[in-house]
């Protein structure tokens, strides 16, 4: 917590300046200070983009867009195994987007974050319909271009579906109450899955027939459900869960199903007294509580600070933040021409 306090205060000093580099020369702005983006927004740039291009879902163009984005700056983190999709996409002139993700991980697909990090536009260009399955079509067929692993797909559709909750909070935030709605769709969605015949195992393990009998999974059939029902424990609990609780229940790392559910409870876990952050607004104790979770912290911190977004609203963003923050201007653009395409037609 003394580091994100530290790289807090490094990022006001970097305001400081920025905003006197401003002054100084005619809006000018030198890069040096700007805290640049990771591969979690240049995707989800993308996303917004395309949909904002087609008025909704096009497979081609956005998988275009994944590639040369990832072609044009591949300094930005990206996952171990995606740039794979990259190549292959960009060698078949997105001929069939989806085709690629397939093939990932010896037919399994990726389970990576690395849908779910960049859906939360998807939950803003849907937003006025309140139409889950509609949403949850859309989540599924921007998450398909790269990841095609069941899990990546549940938790894009997941991290999706919250942005689209948090949009509709009006007032009081009551965490049953928003976990109950989670659940209630995700009950559904991984009921689905497991009556499809093929599944696998949670991690590392083989594919496994079930009809067959031959292996059988331990693995929870309802994962994602597991852990929202776990965040309601640990809200619940007096003591507030270590680090290291939530790393084993919930997940710390790269996989959907190991990160959206941290992010999820970073968002409802804020709400609550955090001695350290007792001066921050909701956005703000967000934010540096899911970078103080550990692991993979762009992502969980991506993914909560959406959810957060979604629910706080634009004035909650720290005015040093902002200027920091490389992209800022086109976000809050983009954000403002999904949410009119939501409203119009
Ligand atoms: P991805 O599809 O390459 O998946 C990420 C990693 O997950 C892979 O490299 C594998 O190690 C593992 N993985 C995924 N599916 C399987 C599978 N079926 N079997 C075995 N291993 C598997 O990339 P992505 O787009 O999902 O990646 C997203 C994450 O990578 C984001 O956190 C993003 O910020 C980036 N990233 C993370 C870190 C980090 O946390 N250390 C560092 C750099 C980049
Ligand atoms: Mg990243
Ligand atoms: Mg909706
Ligand atoms: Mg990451």
């Amino acid at each position: 917590m003394v580091r994100i306090i530290h790289e807090d205060k490094k990022i006001r000093e970097a305001a400081e300046k920025r905003k006197k580099a401003n002054e100084n020369a005619d809006g000018e702005i030198s890069n040096g200070e700007i805290w640049t983006f990771t591969d979690d927004t240049a995707m989800a740039r993308s996303v917004a983009r395309s949909l904002i291009e087609h008025k909704g879902f096009n497979a081609r163009d956005m998988a275009r867009r994944f590639t040369e984005e990832y072609f044009n700056e591949r300094f930005r983190g990206y996952g171990g195994s995606v740039t794979v999709v990259f190549q292959k996409l960009q060698e078949t002139e997105y001929e069939n987007p989806f085709e690629p993700a397939k093939k990932q991980f010896e037919g399994e697909g990726s389970y990576g974050n690395g849908g779910a990090m960049r859906i939360a536009p998807a939950g803003l260009f849907g937003y006025k319909d309140n139409d889950f399955h509609r949403l949850r079509d859309l989540a599924e067929d921007i998450t398909k271009i790269t990841h095609s692993h069941y899990q990546a797909i549940q938790g894009a559709v997941l991290q999706a579906y919250a942005v689209d909750l948090a949009l509709r909070v009006e007032g009081h935030l009551d965490a049953d109450e928003f976990l109950n709605d989670l659940i209630k769709q995700m009950k559904l969605l991984e009921q689905e899955a497991e009556r499809i015949t093929i599944y696998y195992e949670r991690r590392n393990e083989k594919t496994i027939t079930r009809d067959s009998g031959e292996e059988r999974s331990t693995a929870s059939e309802h994962p994602y459900c597991d852990k929202l029902e776990k965040i309601k424990t640990f809200l619940k609990q007096e003591a507030p869960p270590s680090p290291q609780e939530i790393n084993e229940e919930l997940g710390t790392d790269v996989a959907a199903l190991e990160s959206v559910p941290a992010a999820i409870f970073a968002f409802l876990y804020a709400t609550k007294d955090i001695p350290y952050l007792e001066n921050r607004n909701l956005f703000e104790k967000t934010v540096m509580y899911a970078i103080s979770l550990g692991g993979d912290t762009d992502t969980i911190a991506t993914m909560a600070a959406a959810i957060a977004g979604a629910c706080y609203g634009e004035e909650q963003l720290p005015e040093h933040w902002k200027l920091c923050c490389e992209g800022v201007d086109d976000a809050l653009e983009d954000a403002e021409q999904l949410y009119n395409l939501s409203q119009s037609s």
